[in-house]
Order: C-alpha cells, then structure tokens, then sequence
C-alpha cells in the first residue's frame, strides 16, 4: 500500500479546523487534526508547502520512519506549527492503519486498559453563585469531574467565563481582544470559590481550576496551598509552561495535584517536569504534541514517574482529536482524565464521529481507524475566517500572559 494523494481542509463551523486527509493506492483514506488555534493558516501550508510532496509514494504503516523523517528529517524541528502539521499526518496513518487491519486504533495501541474514558466538562459564571448552578447542571448531565471557573469582583472580563450564555469558545473573529488582569484580586477569590462549591456539592465531585499560565511559582504556592483543603483533582497551568525550573517552588509548598502542557508540543517541554515529578498529570495533545507516535513515548517515560496524562480537550480540537484521543486514553495505562468542550452542532455534522458521552464517561467506538469522518461538501459552506486569541494586561496596562 502506498500515499497516493493529500489534501487540506479548512473549514469554520463557528470555528476554523485544519484537516489533513491522507488517501492510499488501495482506495483506505485516514484523517488527521492539525488545527492550531489563531494560526491555522501557517500549519495549513506548512503541510500543503512541505509536508505532502514529501510523503507521496511512501507505505502508510510505516508511522515511526515517517515521524522521524518530518521530526529529525525537517533540520528545523519543534515548535507547535510544525509539530501540529507532523501530528495530521501521524493521525492519518493510524487511522488508515486501523482501517487496513480492520480493527479500532485503540487495538493497535495496546488494546483497552479500561472500560471508558473518564472525561471532565467546564463550569463556568459571573460569580460564585451562577458557577455553582452550572456545576449543578453539569453533575445533572452525568458529569463525575468538574473544571470550575467564575468571575472576578473588580475584573470585567476573566479565562473560562463567557459573556452571556454561551459556551466558553476561545478566539474570536477579528483582532485580537484585549482584557484586564488583577493576580492580587483572582487569588483573593478563588478559595473562596471552590469553599463554597465544596460546602454545595460535598466531597464526592472531582474539581478542577484552570489558572491559564497566569501566576508566579511563589503565587502558585500560595494558591496551591489555600485550595488543600477542598482536595481539587488538579490545578491546571499555575505558571507559564516553558520554564518547568518554576514548578519546584510549587511543588515544596503544595499538595495540591498540579497538571501542565497544553501549549507544550515535546517530550523536551516536559522531559524535566516528570523527571523531578514536579506535576502530577501531562496535558499535551495528539495534535500539539505530534501525535499518536510522538505522545505513546511521553505517556510511557511519564508512567515511570507516576505522572498521569489529562490531554487538553477544547473545541479548537477537531473532532478527528477528539476521537484520537479517547482511543489514546482507553489504551494507555497511564492515562488520569480527558477534558471535553463538546463541539456545537455544526462542527458534529461536519466530522460525523462514532464517539459518545455517557454518564460522566466517554467512548471512542468500536469500528475501524479512529471512527470519524469529515464530509467535505458540508465543510464547504463554512469558508475559514481569521481569528485570534485575546491578549491579556495587568491593570496598569503591562502586557501579560493570557
Ligand atoms: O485556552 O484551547 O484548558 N483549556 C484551555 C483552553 C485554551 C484554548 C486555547 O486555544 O486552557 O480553553
Ligand atoms: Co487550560
């Protein structure tokens, strides 16, 4: 069997998704995420421009010499574009290897190590009370763990709190919005948050928070320490990432589980992380990360250090991420949550896909490959349209992580 052909879709259905679709001589075709949120477009002729000439005429089952080739061979490695275009084609082939052999991708990692993927939902409000009521609502839905954001008194705007009703969706169309930050206030609030959802919902709930890079390690201690007593499953990105020296300082000051990486795209991003187990659970993605090739070998160095995995699982993850990571999870031993933003409704239709939610559980199907699809013609009605991330200042205007 050989490459025949490749090509990529864009497509915004509410919004953009980069797909590579890999075909072979003998008719099997696989799909790859290679969606990176506010840069999609550099990913996208990353693979139209270099990637594809390159792996025509080459034997799809051979995915670890063709990692290497787009890894070790590019000269130029790293870096989320290119991990993210080497991560589509390294998808593809293992969905084009499990449709060959006729059996689940999950079979070829390894087989099932569990019965179903543990997976947690957000909950967000304005203020403490609208972000119990949603915790609410999300536990009515079946939901076992819980991320928990709210607003900040004297902030007008924060992470994972959406205007309105809507669903939290990251990056909008046109420039980049800018909003305000106040670590002093954020700290001051946020036990405050998780003391009241604990008194609501008692001890049984997995909790979750998400600090989006935003603290210095002496600020993640304090923080860290402060939420002890509400015993939360993790405290996700309490620094920026790249400098894992940080998370010492977290560490000798907090019991709290710390969870990092889902800006991170190398098993080098994360090599000192769990070698001084200094985080409890790896966020990075299949398609961030370079796919499945690339995050079997970080799960597996992580699994020496009683480091779980807990990949990121946002909507500006297609569904071809979605159903690739739940194979993942289902197969891999080390494996401690997945994160899941449902797409809407749009996004469903255009990637139809054999995975499902059941009582605070996912499922990524039983049928060959990764069990998901992209129906070209309906992607068509929804051009890509530019948008971006926002940016973040503190209060006096100093630019800052968002
Ligand atoms: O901000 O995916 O844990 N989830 C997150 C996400 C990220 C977006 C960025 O594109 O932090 O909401
Ligand atoms: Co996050």
């Amino acid at each position: 069997m050989k490459i025949k052909h490749a090509s990529v879709n864009i497509c915004s259905p509410g919004r953009n998704f980069v797909t590579l679709k890999i075909e072979t001589d003998d008719g099997i075709y696989g799909l790859g995420d290679g969606t990176l949120n506010g840069r999609e477009l550099a990913v996208a002729s990353y693979l139209s421009e270099h990637v594809i000439p390159c792996i025509l005429n080459r034997d799809p089952f051979q995915t670890e010499d063709i990692w290497q080739y787009l890894y070790r061979g590019a000269y130029w490695r790293r870096g989320p574009v290119t991990m993210s275009a080497t991560a589509a084609v390294d998808m593809a082939l293992w969905d084009i290897k499990g449709k060959a052999l006729n059996t689940p991708v999950y079979n070829l990692l390894g087989g099932r190590s569990r019965d179903g993927v543990l997976v947690y939902c957000h909950a967000h409000g304005a203020d403490i009370e609208e972000a119990c009521d949603d915790v609410a609502r999300h536990r009515e839905m079946g939901y076992k763990a819980i991320r928990v954001q709210s607003g900040i008194p004297g902030l007008d705007a924060t992470y994972g709190v959406p205007k309105g009703a809507l669903p939290y969706e990251p990056a909008e169309r046109g420039l980049p919005p800018e909003s305000r930050w106040s670590t002093e206030k954020y700290l001051l609030h946020v036990p405050k948050l998780f003391a009241r959802v604990r008194e609501q919902f008692g001890d049984d709930l997995h909790l979750l928070h998400d600090c989006h890079h935003r603290l210095s390690p002496i600020e993640a201690a304090r923080l860290g320490k402060e939420l002890e007593p509400f015993h939360l499953f993790w405290m996700e990105d309490p620094v920026p990432a790249e400098f894992q020296e940080g998370f010492r300082v977290i560490r000798e000051h907090t019991t709290t589980p710390i969870a990092t990486g889902e800006v991170l795209n190398s098993i080098w991003d994360v090599h000192d992380l769990i070698r001084n187990q200094w985080i409890d659970y790896a966020r990075l993605t299949l398609t961030h990360a370079g796919g499945f090739t690339a995050l079997k070998k970080i799960a597996d160095f992580a699994e020496l250090y009683h480091v779980r995995t807990g990949c990121h699982g946002p909507t500006d993850l297609s569904p071809v991420c979605m159903a690739a990571a739940l194979h993942f999870d289902l197969a891999i031993h080390n494996f401690g949550i997945q994160e899941h933003m449902p797409h809407n409704k749009e996004t469903d239709e255009v990637f139809p896909h054999a995975y499902r939610f059941e009582d605070g559980f996912m499922f990524p199907g039983d049928g060959p490959g990764l069990g998901v699809d992209l129906d070209e013609k309906l992607a068509a009605k929804y051009p890509y349209q530019r948008a971006y991330l926002p940016v973040l200042r503190k209060l006096d205007g100093t630019l800052w992580d968002w």
